[in-house]
């Protein structure tokens, strides 16, 4: 399946697609309303453009069906739940029979392959465990993989460093901002990663990263670090995974198939533009999505990678279309802020970016003084301030207001960060 020709993988694209529309409208009220209002049936569906007569599917859809409108089995079928924490309180809920985690586990233990892993490798796994997709979906893959786990869970920093060196793990998985906050304790804990621990890769994802974190991790844990992406409606993390070549996530297109649409108008954007993810899930069981809304941003590539495979590349995922900011009239996302505050010297890993209307006429961030930086005599406050005041004007075109903090003062994150601080929220 991984290294499927470009012909047969839409071939098997077609063939699951018709399937699995056929499937939603008999089993799900849902799509056999939507089908009929849309006045398709699934016979009308011939070639894979013909995805686009599809209704889409939103997570207000499947908030509605809460908690079991959507599945497609009867629940003695069902085998496992997931849950993702919506921000209106109600969490959405996820379904998965045995084919389901059968194709789950396969689609991760592939994605540890791209990666770089090896059968035998030892996998510290610090992804939470729970009703969060992250644990349990990197300790499958692992095992079906060949891999053993540590099955750490998040948290427990100074138990994690312990295990990185004692245990002798080859991988580490996590968000790659607890990779962050892991190598600024093995620092300050006098750890030298290097030599202390055994690690090779380590398989990051979850939420938005840069480059710059990138550079951080690796240089900070002594690994070659790769991105990851996927979300609960999906079975969790292995939809797409950056592979050796570090050229773009490929998506795992035997079952997932994916669309980059216009996030106003929903029409499909122009080859290698960005858009929204919507993806259709070809052969998922308990709850088939059709053209499914992530409001993820990011573009596909699909001209041919050097590894040899053929499944087309999400580049970086900007991030959230709900998390855009609105600054002086310029659209910019948390991790293009991230982008260039990395870059400036003397600034640490630790940001917030703070947002108390809904359209700004200046952005505010909060940031970390390196610990290094802030020791040392250069270290002037004005000068470093005004820097990233320069800088983000000149990269992003916007004003900014800063103000730096010391070291270790902001929240370090176990899971995902949360770098905007949103005072609109909190002042209702
Ligand atoms: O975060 C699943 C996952 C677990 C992916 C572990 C990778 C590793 P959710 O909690 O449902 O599921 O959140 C999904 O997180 O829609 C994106 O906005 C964001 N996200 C996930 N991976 C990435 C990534 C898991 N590599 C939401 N880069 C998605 C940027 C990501 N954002």
């Amino acid at each position: 399946m991984e290294r499927l020709r470009p012909r047969a993988l839409r071939d098997l694209q077609l063939r699951r697609l018709r399937k699995t529309v056929r499937y939603a409208a008999e089993r799900v009220p849902l799509y056999k309303r939507r089908l009929k209002a849309a006045k398709v049936r699934p016979e009308d569906v011939r070639s894979l453009e013909d995805v686009a007569r599809l209704p889409f599917t939103t997570k207000d859809d499947l908030r509605d069906a809460y908690p079991y409108g959507v599945l497609a089995v009867p629940m003695r079928e069902i085998r496992e739940f997931h849950a993702s924490s919506g921000t209106t309180g109600k969490p959405t809920v996820v379904a998965y029979t045995d084919h389901d985690l059968d194709v789950w586990r396969r689609l991760m233990a592939r994605s540890y392959a791209a990666a770089g892993a090896r059968p035998g490798d030892l996998v510290q796994n610090a992804y939470g465990y729970g009703l969060f997709t992250g644990g349990l979906g990197f300790h499958y893959g692992a095992q079906a993989f060949g891999c053993s786990v540590w099955p750490l869970s998040g948290g427990n920093t100074r138990r994690q460093l312990l295990f990185l060196k004692d245990m002798r793990p080859t991988v580490l998985a996590c968000t790659p901002s607890y990779a962050l906050y892991l190598a600024e304790e093995a620092r300050a804990n006098g750890y030298a990663p290097r030599k202390d621990f055994h690690l090779r890769l380590g398989m990051f994802g979850a939420e938005p990263w840069s480059e710059e974190a990138r550079r951080k991790i690796e240089d900070g844990l002594g690994l070659r670090a790769r991105d990851c992406y996927g979300l609960s409606e999906l079975y969790g993390p292995g939809v797409a995974m950056e592979c050796e070549e570090q050229a773009g996530l490929h998506i795992w297109s035997d079952e997932f198939l994916a669309e980059v649409v216009d996030p106003h108008s929903g029409e499909a954007v122009d080859e290698g533009e960005a858009g929204e993810l919507v993806f259709t899930m070809l052969t998922r069981e308990a709850m088939p999505l059709l053209r499914f809304r992530t409001r993820d941003l990011s573009a596909l590539a699909t001209d041919g990678c050097a590894c040899g495979r053929h499944h087309p590349r999400l580049t970086r995922i900007r991030g959230r279309s709900d998390d855009m900011l609105i600054i002086g009239g310029v659209n910019v996302f948390p991790s293009q802020i991230e982008h260039v505050l990395l870059n400036v010297e003397g600034v640490g890993e630790w940001y917030e970016i703070v947002v108390d209307r809904d359209i700004l006429d200046r952005l505010f961030v909060r940031a970390e003084v390196d610990p290094t930086f802030h020791a040392s005599p250069e270290f002037d406050p004005g000068q470093l301030q005004q820097t990233i005041a320069e800088e983000l004007r000149a990269v992003l075109s916007i004003w900014a207001r800063v103000e730096l903090v010391k070291p270790g003062s902001l929240p370090r994150s176990e899971g995902k960060a949360k770098r905007v601080v949103d005072l609109r929220k909190s002042l209702g």
